[in-house]
């Protein structure tokens, strides 16, 4: 069904026709608007320099150096300390000063009458937390427990201190809380079978490799700073080879590109193991040491698998897999990194496992340079004080109640007994995120309150009751860890937090304060604390031991940046692993346990129906962080709306030229964007790519389906989304 409220909608901005929304030539204006260029700032004033962390949800987690001269960041780069950062910040990053000063910022506390009105005015900290804090006693009073609050929050900010949002609802008692992650939980479950976790070796030793696989990651748009050691790699003669549907920037740097029919990528590393146990390439003794089920796995490979069947699934010549079977068998090591975007798929995690396999018969996995490398968490041992300290005496029932991230707005809508009536949204943009916002907005509508965290006005906000200004990492204290590299980065507050904004934290502390004014016990989160004596206490012995950093404080004065002990960074290295017998486990029976077949096997991928017959990908944009940063002026110059990309042979059957306006459409809504025609994407399938242009009525999940993947239940509480599973049909506008 086409709602109502989206299918009359488009991107275009205001009624700009779509001449002078497509050219560039304003964006000179765009740029000056508003903003005290930083070329002016040069007052010889007090010159200083802070370290700050980039904390979105990246695998770079970059650290910053920042210039302030006289109050005012004037300058930031990347902090040579840190030898992944290397001195260099993305193209995003090196926005964040038109993100600090930016006029679009949320300045003050503010209601709105009326969600969705567009009627805001200003409130004061005090009536903010009063009003907040009123609904929540009230609807303690009415159920008799806090559990139609609930919190959604997830990756806008990774600073530690920011678990402080789960803290304080912690600490009014039992709550409702949007569990999971649409970001890795297949992949994240396939590795949990095979090796107990995921756990990734540091990109650093992409430099040690012999041979590279980029299976289905865009490191040269979403992980620039690794880039950086790959092609290091390749310039000493490591072979690198790129496995995606779409050619990509990261596809173009290849040596070896293989464009594979999307999510039949379990049947390409299926063939290639064919290939590698016919013509005994495999590492016999590493199977025999440290794994299971390694026979049962070779049984059903023989029995179902052959080079000839996986060509025509895949679409990769025979010829190829066998090429790159043998390549990949004979280098030592062999690195293998899968990204995030490959295991968005109904098969996702079951196209992880055979990846695994495949990285584990040829006995690269706890090897330097080798691995098959997908997200890690070792350096994340931090003590998350901001969140225990427990519930109110007295407190009703024995447990938080959970809803599925990745349904959010249908979970919601169902939840009874009882009913969801106020949220929480803090470091989330559910409206843009999330698939089917016009469901997450059914939710909304039936809230008594929202309340939303953020920087900016944006499509979640303008649903929301009340808006509390947020700082960026420059106005804040705290730290970050990556979940990919084994860096450490301190943030100092560079400058006073701008307007009327607080962090998180200081949020909890004052909405506790306000709680037990007018009932006291009501919350038992702390009221008091300096930022710096609250980021003290996530340090702990195995953080220390792990960075050879005793404090925060010594972090700071030693250069901002800290590197975990080389220990940790070999994943696997003792070949001890966290599965319940200990080994790789090419059979699983906790696979079995969670509705999966023990075996690393073929899934078939998912089809659209007739009506729906084009895969519609969106994968994640170079100029923005989901809906972050793309709405910043620079970034808006260089790109100031979204787009549909289709190869020139679709385009053509359906009569689209290049800057058509094209319907995309399915069941859960549609969209009206203009055409960018381009021979990098496959015949059957068009892109949207995820974002948030400001005064434009653009997510990609207009026509996303909720489809869940495969795995996550495991390891994330709730399966991942098969976002690139979506398909459509277009039409010319
Ligand atoms: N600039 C930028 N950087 C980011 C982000 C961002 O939004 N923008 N987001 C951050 C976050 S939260 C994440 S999760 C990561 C994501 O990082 P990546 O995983 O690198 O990014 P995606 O764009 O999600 O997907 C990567 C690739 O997977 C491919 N793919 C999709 N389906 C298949 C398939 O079936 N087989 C194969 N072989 N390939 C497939 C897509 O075509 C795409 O090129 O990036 C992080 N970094
Ligand atoms: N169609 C499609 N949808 C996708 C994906 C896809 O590939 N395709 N990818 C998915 C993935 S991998 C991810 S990780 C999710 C990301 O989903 P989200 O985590 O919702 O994404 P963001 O837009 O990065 O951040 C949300 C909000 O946090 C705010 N924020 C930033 N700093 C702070 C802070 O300090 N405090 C508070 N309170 N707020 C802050 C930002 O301004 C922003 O509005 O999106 C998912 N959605
Ligand atoms: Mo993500």
């Amino acid at each position: 069904m086409i709602t109502e409220n989206f299918s009359r909608r488009t991107f275009l901005k205001g009624s700009a026709a779509l001449g002078s929304l497509l050219g560039l030539g304003a964006v000179g204006t765009k740029a000056a608007e508003g903003l005290i260029p930083l070329a002016s700032a040069k007052a010889a004033g007090k010159k200083e320099q802070f370290y700050n962390a980039c904390p979105r949800n990246c695998y770079d987690t970059c650290s910053i150096v920042t210039t302030v001269e006289d109050g005012r960041i004037t300058f930031i780069t990347g902090n040579e300390n840190n030898n992944y950062t290397k001195g260099r910040l993305c193209v995003k990053g090196n926005t964040y000063p038109r993100v600090v000063y930016s006029p679009d910022r949320i300045k003050y506390p503010m209601r709105q009458k009326g969600r969705g009105s567009g009627n805001w005015e200003r409130i004061s900290w005090d009536e903010a937390y009063t009003i907040i804090a009123k609904k929540i006693l009230d609807i303690k009073e009415e159920y008799g427990t806090t559990l139609p609050v609930c919190l959604n929050k997830y990756s806008g900010n990774f600073n530690i201190l920011n678990y402080a949002t789960e803290g304080m609802l912690s600490s009014i008692g039992y709550t409702t809380r949007a569990q999971g992650t649409p970001c890795d939980p297949a992949g994240s479950d396939a590795q949990a079978f095979d090796m107990g976790t995921a756990y990734n070796n540091d990109p650093e030793q992409f430099l040690d490799a012999d041979y590279i696989i980029l299976w289905g990651s865009n490191p040269a748009w979403t992980s620039a700073h690794s880039m950086y050691f790959i092609n290091q790699a390749k310039e000493k003669g490591t072979k690198l080879v790129v496995i995606d549907p779409l050619i990509t920037q990261t596809a173009s740097k290849a040596d070896e590109y293989i464009q594979i029919n999307t999510s039949t990528d379990g049947a390409l590393a299926l063939g290639m193991i064919r290939y590698i146990i016919d013509h005994q390439l495999y590492d016999e003794q590493w199977v025999r040491d440290n794994s299971i089920g390694f026979n049962d796995f070779v049984a059903y490979i023989k029995n179902n698998i052959t080079i000839e069947w996986a060509a025509e699934k895949t679409g990769v010549p025979k010829k190829v897999i066998e090429r790159i079977a043998r390549e990949y068998a004979t280098a030592k090591p062999a690195n293998i990194w899968i990204g995030f975007g490959m295991q968005r798929h109904t098969n996702g995690g079951a196209m992880v496992r055979a990846i695994d396999a495949l990285a584990a018969i040829t006995g690269n996995i706890g090897k330097r340079g080798g691995g098959v490398n997908y997200i890690g968490g070792e350096t994340w041992g931090f003590n998350y004080h901001t969140m225990g300290f427990g519930v109110p005496e007295g407190t009703k029932g024995e447990a938080d109640r959970y809803v599925n991230m990745n349904n959010f707005g249908a979970q919601v809508l169902d939840a009874n007994d009882p009913p969801i009536k106020m949220m929480w949204i803090a470091c989330r943009n559910p409206m843009a995120q999330d698939p089917e916002p016009n469901v997450v907005k059914k939710a909304f509508e039936k809230m008594d309150l929202v309340v939303t965290a953020d920087l900016y006005m944006n499509q979640t906000v303008e649903l929301s009751d009340i808006v509390l200004p947020v700082t960026t990492p420059f106005e804040t204290v705290g730290v970050n860890v990556s979940y990919w590299h084994y860096w450490m980065n301190a943030n100092e507050q560079a400058i006073k937090p701008l307007y009327e904004t607080k962090s998180d934290l200081e949020i909890a502390m004052g909405l506790s304060k306000k709680l037990n004014e007018l009932s006291p016990g009501s919350c038992t989160f702390p009221v008091t604390g300096s930022l710096e004596e609250w980021v003290e206490k996530e340090f702990n012995d195995g953080i220390r031991e792990m960075f050879g950093v005793n404090s925060w404080d010594e972090l700071r004065k030693n250069g901002g940046t800290a590197k975990a002990t080389e220990k940790v960074t070999v994943a696997w290295e003792d070949l001890k692993f966290r599965t319940p017998s200990g080994k790789y486990e090419f059979y699983s029976e906790k696979a079995a346990e969670y509705g999966h077949h023990p075996l690393p096997v073929f899934v078939e991928p998912y089809k659209g129906d007739k009506e729906h017959p084009i895969r519609c990908m969106s994968p994640h944009w170079k100029l923005g962080i989901h809906s972050q940063f793309q709405h910043i002026d620079w970034l808006d110059a260089i790109q100031s709306h979204p787009f549909v990309e289709m190869h020139p042979d679709l385009a053509k059957k359906h009569s689209i030229k290049e800057n058509d306006l094209v319907h995309v459409k399915n069941d859960a809504g549609y969209l009206t964007l203009p055409a960018k025609l381009t021979k990098t994407v496959p015949a059957d399938t068009v892109i949207l790519y995820e974002g948030w242009w400001k005064d434009v009525n653009y997510t990609e999940n207009f026509n996303v389906k909720a489809i869940p993947a495969d795995m996550g239940h495991y390891s994330k509480g709730q399966r991942g989304i098969a976002f690139h599973d979506n398909f459509v049909k277009i039409e010319k506008a």
